[in-house]
């Protein structure tokens, strides 16, 4: 972070009281990581702090970050004098807090993601970055706070997670300098694998065999699967669950492109998308308003059934191979 936006977003906290703090919609642990550690070092500075979100935590979440901390709904802008987002890339990512946080007056948004709309007033974006993590690392950082060995494994999950083990192709230099920093300050890098990798619950296991049930390979390079509302109560199951159930379709042979779409409400669908190195899924993800990094994107589609939601994706990711390919045979020419 550069030495102008520190000052500006230092003298907004400093002059700051309470300060409220939002994460994105299903929440994923890079952005709860974040506002946790934020939230840790706000209390350094002696400011009131109160975390919200949408959900309760799932749990591999609750072996991690202690639940009673965060509020779900009932947001009273009154009680505030500053909102900070962290990971959330656009308002519509914050959900039920959205109109409220649009009109406050005071709001800072920390954020890794491709800007795509700029709804705080102060906003320092770096989609550099492999993680929102290494963006509060660098914060508490600059302020000089000292950083426990507890927050090190917070800030490592989150940096984990979103670097998928630091395989996806968002892992750079500063992705493993700070996992070496995170543990070199005490991080538990074991705690945060397992709470990453080992710890699903047997409603994930339930709707993994429904998702894999549905797995459909189009054109022998996009694997695209579908998780209806029904399907997903027949599992116990949350959205949540199928965090990461998209990437896993890309290490099949030949997959460029995958899906996964999940129900959201009656005529609408949520599509979780990953790509390999070279595709640009937020190009897709863009045509439905939706968006996100080159290889992990998202967007809602809406349609009358799944189905039609499915055709509405694969006709516009045939149509981005298609085009891609035509320019690649463009440029050997
Ligand atoms: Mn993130």
């Amino acid at each position: 972070m550069d030495k102008k936006t520190f000052k500006k977003i230092k003298q907004t906290i400093n002059k700051a009281k309470s300060i409220a703090l939002f994460c994105h919609i299903d929440p994923d642990f890079d952005c709860l990581s974040s506002m946790y550690a934020l939230r840790y070092c706000l209390i350094q500075l002696n400011k009131n702090v109160q975390m919200f979100t949408h959900e309760k935590f799932s749990l591999n979440k609750k072996a991690i970050f202690d639940e009673s901390l965060v509020k779900i709904g009932e947001f009273d802008a009154n009680q505030f004098d500053l909102v900070m987002t962290v990971d959330v890339p656009s308002i519509d990512r914050l959900g039920i807090y959205a109109k409220d946080i649009e009109k406050f007056e005071k709001t800072i948004k920390l954020d890794h993601h491709q800007v795509r709309e700029e709804f705080a007033k102060i906003a320092y974006v770096n989609t550099e970055k492999s993680s929102c993590c290494e963006i509060i690392f660098d914060l508490i950082k600059l302020y000089k706070i000292k950083i426990t060995p507890e927050i090190a494994t917070i800030l490592y999950c989150g940096l984990s997670s979103d670097t998928n083990s630091f395989v996806n192709n968002n892992t750079n230099l500063n992705s493993l300098e700070t996992a070496l920093e995170l543990y070199k300050l005490g991080g538990d890098i074991i705690k945060a694998s397992d709470v990453n990798t080992k710890m699903k619950t047997m409603a994930e296991f339930k709707l993994k065999k429904i998702f894999y049930r549905n797995v459909e390979i189009v054109n022998k390079e996009i694997a695209i699967s579908t998780l209806t509302l029904a399907e997903m109560k027949s599992a116990d199951a949350i959205k949540q669950d199928s965090e990461g159930f998209s990437s896993e379709l890309l290490s099949f042979e030949g997959i460029n492109i995958s899906c996964c779409m999940t129900q959201k409400e009656e005529n609408l669908f949520s599509c979780s998308l990953r790509s390999m190195t070279g595709y640009d899924v937020s190009q897709i993800a863009g045509k439905f308003n939706g968006g996100g990094h080159i290889c992990a994107a998202g967007c809602k589609i809406k349609a009358k059934t799944i189905d039609d939601a499915k055709e509405k994706f694969l006709k516009e990711a045939i149509k981005y191979l298609k085009n891609k390919a035509k320019e690649t045979n463009e440029s050997s020419k």
